[in-house]
């Protein structure tokens, strides 16, 4: 068993295998379940329009699977997986389950800082690539964190392969194989991350699967279900929520979009008919635009879910008329915790709130700042326990005591409200996170990036209101003589392998900052200060 991650208690997880959330299968068993139903049905489309059945699918995991165990890459070893959307993705994620490795889920946006963080705490001995994406060589980036991680001996790359292994090489018969403890890590996710480094998210066998199949069930996945990848693939959203996984369970098709742009997005729609897809707002509100002049027939859509950040209730109340499809709002999270807006819910509802509950066996308390319940239909902090939320982060002792309450709930720092029908308002956020657009950033993280720059004493990173991010990235500087604007900054942190997403949208100088009570940087005084200043520019914010 991988050691470092925290369990669910005993009595707990009988509990869950008695009552049936939790089945002891193995993850990568629902594709071969799949293939053994439906060999000869289309599982896999990449944008180019090949194809993979079920049964070439499966082959091709089995026959990978054989060739990473020749490597030496099996049982319990962690690989850092960093591919964008395309078949290379499904077919090594499958593999390394089956040969008893754990995929460790990065995005392709994630760069030196990272990538290097991640392959550390996790102890991964290998990182899969692709040559080059979005004009990035990703070449480059293994060289650096093979110096600075001499434990990762294997690159894997989909593409070029230069002095590293190339993906398509990677090949043997099948052998029989162990087959995992399903009560064991399956997969690492990255999580948004508060604190100064992102966290790895442990996900077991039984409790992914358990996510995908009860995800599946709600969203109505089923052989005819025709889903479309649209943000990236290792994104819990669009992996198992039900997403991928839930579409290979179900025996339907999985069509891979390289970009969330309605171009690619809609052209893949009308030429393979998808019939369901999951986007973050910004794409919701992009595509809702884009309807008007792009020519596509979208008739096959009848299901978009929407999530990652809240959604406004005026463009979501223009889903359906505009898209001729069904909304459905998500609350999720990569810890676990899920919230739908179910099918049948009334539009209120669907439109109003971001849904409730996966599982009858998810446990949810709202809070005020000293763990005490809140009177029902109060606003509060969100914790939760149940068969497929974490019980700790990966390594990280120590900031666990922080982020679960003693018995073991997971504190979320979202701000809810639930109506008597039991959906979810979200109603804000007390963790120091900002959330653009989906995209998470943890402001401590960023801070202590810019705090290296030699002109500035002090950094103090905020949310600022925008239009169709929700929010971006405003960096406050205490200046240490020369402060670097906007631009400069970005180059530097770019410079230190800091993820584009992560840079700040703005930055302003400031004397000295507000402080609490207490002596701590006033974050709310800043985010008002800012959105004050977008307000007399006549930007944003409301
Ligand atoms: C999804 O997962 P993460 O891990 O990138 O981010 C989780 C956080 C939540 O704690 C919350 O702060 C925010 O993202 N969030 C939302 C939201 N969905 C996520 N805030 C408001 N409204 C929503 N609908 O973002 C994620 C994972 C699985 C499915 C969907 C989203």
């Amino acid at each position: 068993m991988l050691d470092g991650w925290v369990p669910w208690p005993e009595p707990l997880a009988e509990k869950y295998r008695a009552e049936g959330y939790w089945e002891g299968r193995p993850l990568d068993r629902l594709l071969r379940e799949s293939a053994g139903r439906t060999p000869r049905r289309t599982a896999l489309v990449d944008a180019d329009g090949s194809g993979w059945t079920y049964a070439e699918l499966d082959l091709r995991a089995d026959r990978m699977a054989a060739g990473l165990r020749r490597l030496g890459i099996g049982d319990g070893d962690r690989v850092v997986v960093q591919l964008p959307n395309t078949d290379a993705f499904v077919v090594l994620f499958f593999a390394l389950l089956r040969a008893g490795a754990i995929p460790v889920l990065t995005l392709p946006a994630h760069r030196e800082s990272e990538i290097v963080h991640v392959a550390e705490v996790s102890g991964a001995t290998a990182y899969a690539i692709p040559d080059l994406h979005d004009g990035f060589d990703h070449r480059t980036l293994a060289r650096a964190l093979r110096k600075a991680v001499p434990g990762v001996e294997h690159v894997l790359v989909a593409g070029d392969a230069a002095e590293f292994t190339a993906l398509a090489d990677i090949d043997a018969d099948p052998a029989p194989l162990p087959e995992p403890d399903p009560g064991d890590v399956a997969v690492l996710l990255l999580s948004g991350g508060t604190t100064g480094k992102p966290k790895l998210i442990p996900r077991t066998h039984d409790d992914y699967t358990y996510n995908v199949r009860a995800s599946a069930e709600v969203c109505g996945f089923d052989a005819n279900t025709v889903y479309l990848v649209v943000l990236p693939t290792a994104h819990n959203f669009a992996l198992a929520c039900p997403g991928l996984l839930g579409t290979l369970m179900g025996g339907g098709t999985v069509v891979l979009s390289p970009t969330p742009s309605p171009e690619d997005a809609f052209a893949l729609i009308e030429r393979e008919k998808v019939t369901a897809t999951a986007v973050v707002p910004p794409i919701a509100l992009l595509w809702l635009d884009a309807v008007e002049w792009e020519e596509a027939d979208l008739s096959s859509l009848s299901l978009l879910q929407v999530g990652g950040s809240k959604l406004g209730a005026e463009p979501a109340a223009r889903v359906e008329p505009a898209l001729g499809c069904r909304l459905q709002q998500v609350f999720g999270m990569a810890e676990g915790l899920l919230n739908y807006t179910r099918l049948d819910d009334p539009s209120e509802l669907v439109i109003g709130t971001q849904g409730r509950p996966l599982s009858p066996a998810d446990e949810l308390r709202v809070v005020d700042e000293d763990d005490r319940d809140v009177p029902p239909g109060e606003s509060g902090e969100l914790l939760t326990r149940g068969p497929y939320t974490l019980r700790g982060y990966y390594r990280a002792a120590e900031h666990n005591t922080r982020a679960f309450t003693t018995d073991g709930y997971y504190r979320t720092g979202d701000l809810v409200r639930i109506l008597p029908s039991g959906h979810l308002v979200v109603e804000g956020r007390a963790k120091d996170q900002i959330n653009r657009g989906g995209d998470k950033i943890s402001a401590e993280e960023l801070e202590n990036h810019i705090l290296a720059h030699p002109g500035v004493h002090d950094a103090a990173v905020v949310g600022m209101p925008d239009e169709t991010m929700g929010e971006r990235t405003c960096a406050y500087l205490v200046p240490r003589g020369q402060a670097p604007g906007q631009r400069e900054l970005a180059a530097f942190l770019t410079e230190r392998g800091v993820a584009a997403y992560k840079l700040p949208d703005r930055v302003e100088v400031i004397e000295a900052f507000p402080r609490t009570s207490v002596g701590k940087i006033d974050k709310k005084a800043l985010g008002r200060l800012i959105a004050d200043l977008l307000r007399a520019e006549g930007i944003g914010g409301n």
